[in-house]
C-alpha cells in the first residue's frame, strides 16, 4: 500500500476504531456517502456515511450470526426477506441453505450493490443466484402491503439514524410482523449495548411492544462498536426457542463462526444488557 491515510469511526464521542487505509473511492449516492478502502489488516473496508459496514476480514462473524441463527431456529424456513444488506454477505449466507427456496432482497441504494459487485466479490458472489430477487426499493414501503409472505425477515440495516431510521420504528415492526407467515421470525441488527445503550433500550422497547416474544443474542465483530446485539422476534408467543439440530447436522455446512455451541451460547447475556432490554 502506498498512499496510506488514517480512517477512524468514533463509536462514542471520544472512542472508536482506526485503520490505516488506502482510499479506493468515495462518493455520495442519492442516499448516503459510500466509501471503499483497502487495508493491510482487514482487506477491503466499506463504509456508509462514515460508519464501518463490512471488512473482508471479519464480515463472516456478523453475517453468520444474522442468518444461520434465525434459519436454524425456524422449524421450516423456505421464503426469506432481506432488507438492506447491499454488500451481499447476508444473501450469500442465506442462500447456502438448500431449505431456502426463495429470497427477496430489498436494498434502497443500488450504488452499494454496484460497489459490492465490483470490489467485494467474496460478499456479492451470490447476488445472481436464481432463488434471489433483488429490488432497489425502500424496505419501509416494501413491508407495508405484504401479508403472511415470509418465513424469515432479516433486517441488515445501518444504524438508526438518517436513512436507517425508518427501519427502527414501531410502525415498521408492525408491518414487518404482518408480512411474516405463521411461525415467522424477524431478526434485526440491534446495535451495541456497550457503545450506544440508549439505542439498544429504545429498539427493544419498540420490539417488545409489537412482538409477543423477543430474544436477544450477541456476538462480537471487531470492526463494529464493541459487542453487538441481534433481536430475534417471533410472530407468535414462543416459550422454548427451537434449534433444529437435525437440519443443522443434515445440511452439514461449514461455517467459520457459527456452530451448535455458538447458537446455544449466544443467548447468554451480561447483566447490564439484560437491564437495558427489559
Ligand atoms: N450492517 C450493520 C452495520 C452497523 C454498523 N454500525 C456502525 N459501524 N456504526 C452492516 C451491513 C453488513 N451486511
Amino acid at each position: 500500500m502506498t498512499n496510506q491515510v488514517i480512517y477512524s469511526e468514533f463509536h462514542t464521542k471520544s472512542f472508536g476504531v482506526t485503520f490505516k487505509v488506502e482510499p479506493i473511492l468515495s462518493y455520495k449516492s442519492k442516499f448516503q456517502q459510500i466509501a471503499l478502502y483497502d487495508t493491510e489488516s482487514h482487506g477491503k473496508l466499506l463504509t456508509l456515511d462514515g460508519c464501518v459496514m463490512v471488512t473482508e476480514k471479519d464480515e463472516f462473524i456478523y453475517h453468520d450470526m444474522i442468518t444461520h441463527l434465525p434459519i436454524y431456529t425456524h422449524t421450516n424456513p423456505k421464503k426469506v426477506l432481506i432488507i438492506g444488506g447491499g454488500d451481499g454477505g447476508t444473501a450469500r449466507e442465506v442462500l447456502r441453505h438448500s431449505s431456502i427456496k426463495s429470497v427477496d432482497m430489498v436494498e434502497i441504494d443500488e450504488e452499494v450493490v454496484k460497489v459490492a459487485r465490483e470490489y467485494l466479490p467474496t460478499m456479492s458472489c451470490s447476488l445472481d443466484d436464481e432463488r434471489l430477487n433483488l429490488y432497489f426499493e425502500d424496505g419501509v414501503e416494501w413491508v407495508k402491503n405484504k401479508v403472511e409472505e415470509y418465513d424469515i425477515i432479516i433486517i441488515d440495516s445501518t444504524d438508526p439514524v438518517d436513512i436507517g431510521e425508518g427501519l427502527f420504528t414501531k410502525e415498521f415492526y408492525t408491518n414487518a410482523k404482518n408480512a411474516l407467515k405463521e411461525g415467522g421470525i424477524l431478526v434485526n441488527q440491534s446495535e451495541s449495548p456497550f457503545c450506544t445503550p440508549e439505542w439498544v433500550s429504545n429498539i427493544y422497547k419498540k420490539l417488545n411492544e409489537v412482538f409477543p416474544t423477543v430474544k436477544t443474542y450477541m456476538s462480537n465483530t471487531p470492526s463494529y462498536p464493541a459487542i453487538w446485539s441481534f433481536g430475534l422476534c417471533f410472530k407468535e408467543e414462543t416459550k422454548s426457542i427451537n434449534f433444529d439440530e437435525s437440519r443443522y447436522k443434515d445440511e452439514n455446512l461449514e461455517f467459520d463462526y457459527y456452530n451448535c455451541d455458538i447458537h446455544k451460547g449466544a443467548f447468554a447475556l451480561p447483566s447490564f444488557v439484560k437491564k437495558l432490554i427489559k
